[in-house]
């Protein structure tokens, strides 16, 4: 019986796995129950009790060679099995294309009009998003008691800081800081304390723009934003200004275009009126040229102010403003390449 427990386990140390059978031939082999260890295991319970000692340990050993060479080739296999998969990749394949992201669509729209005013000499900055009454809201002819300083329209940080609520705040600082001639685009996020739905959100996206010099008039103001949505819309639109209201422009207009989808026949988009509103604008008022140091005598200017995502919602039609927040790929991914 030690010759055959000496000769098994020379068969177990010369057995050769090398594919993946032979890993289940070696446990058939030695380790099932069947198998030629189990044998052993029965003789041993003939073998004379004061030789049992010895034997049995000898057997025990040889019993956990073999379940350690099986489990290391099982595991050796798994791996290389998974290896094997990965080789059969057909190489001649086209590639799958890497999805390299997407602008958003209201970045999209906003370098649009920066690049069309850019063509016309207007240059681009940027400000903070927190402001001071005096760059928001004073310096900009809004009086004491108008109601945007109230805080149901506004997000007070505390008494004299808010959250800005249009980029005008940018503008004043410009003002401040340079001589005329001024012609600059501001785009920026702004802020309003407004109930969120699918027209109104506490936050949206604005782009205005200036251009302050001697003796720049309402003809001036008039033909820079028909040449600004020809550009953006296309050559066939038509404009019209309709008289309006701002604290630092006076005149004050809206600029509506000829509705893009019924060419201003009237449809639903326009609500039947065959024009859609765009833009407002106005020649900035002599007390706003004052405030920030530019003699109202000597200069005058225009400035015109946008929603980005009133733009972006009539090209793109979209119908909820949320749709731009929310995160949905299947929105976003749309505006891929643009
Ligand atoms: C709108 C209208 C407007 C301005 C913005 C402006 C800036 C300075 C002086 C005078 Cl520094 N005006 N900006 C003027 C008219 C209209 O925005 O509907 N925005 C979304």
């Amino acid at each position: 019986m030690k010759e055959q427990l000496e000769k098994l386990k020379l068969q177990i140390d010369q057995f050769e796995i090398k594919q993946n059978e032979q890993v289940e031939a070696f446990r058939l082999k030695f380790l099932a129950k069947k198998g030629e260890l189990n044998d052993l295991f029965e003789q041993f319970k003939t073998v004379p009790s004061e030789m049992k000692k010895e034997f049995g340990a000898s057997l025990n050993q040889v019993k956990q060679k073999a379940q350690q060479k099986w489990e290391e080739a099982q595991s050796q296999f798994e791996h290389s099995k998974s290896k094997k998969n990965s080789g059969s990749i057909d190489l001649t394949l086209p590639a799958e294309a890497s999805f390299v992201g997407s602008r958003h669509p209201l970045s999209i729209v906003e370098n649009e009009v920066i690049e069309i005013f850019k063509k016309l000499g207007f240059v681009y900055s940027e400000g903070p998003e927190i402001e001071d009454d005096w760059h928001n809201f004073s310096a900009l002819n809004f009086p004491k008691n108008h109601p945007a300083r109230d805080m149901q329209d506004t997000f007070f940080i505390s008494e004299d800081i808010a959250l800005r609520t249009h980029t005008s705040s940018v503008q004043v600082r410009l003002m401040e800081n340079q001589k005329p001639p001024i012609r600059a685009i501001m785009p920026g996020r702004v802020y309003r304390n407004e109930a969120i739905s699918a027209r109104a959100n506490c936050f949206f996206h604005q782009i205005e723009g200036i251009y302050i010099d001697e003796k720049v008039s309402f003809a001036d103001l008039k033909q820079t934003l028909y040449y600004f949505v020809q550009e953006l819309f296309g050559q066939d639109v038509t404009v019209r200004f309709r008289p309006s209201y701002f604290p630092f422009t006076e005149p004050s207009a809206e600029m509506d275009i000829s509705c893009l989808l019924c060419k201003g026949k009237g449809c639903n988009v326009c609500k039947y009126t065959g024009w859609l509103e765009i833009l407002g604008c106005g020649m900035i008022d002599p007390n706003v040229l004052k405030a920030s140091g530019i003699d109202p005598e000597k200069y005058s200017g225009f400035a015109f102010g946008m929603g980005i995502e009133r733009i972006a919602m009539l090209k793109y039609e979209v119908k909820d403003l949320r749709t731009y927040f929310n995160n949905d790929v299947r929105f976003l991914t749309q505006f891929e390449g643009q």
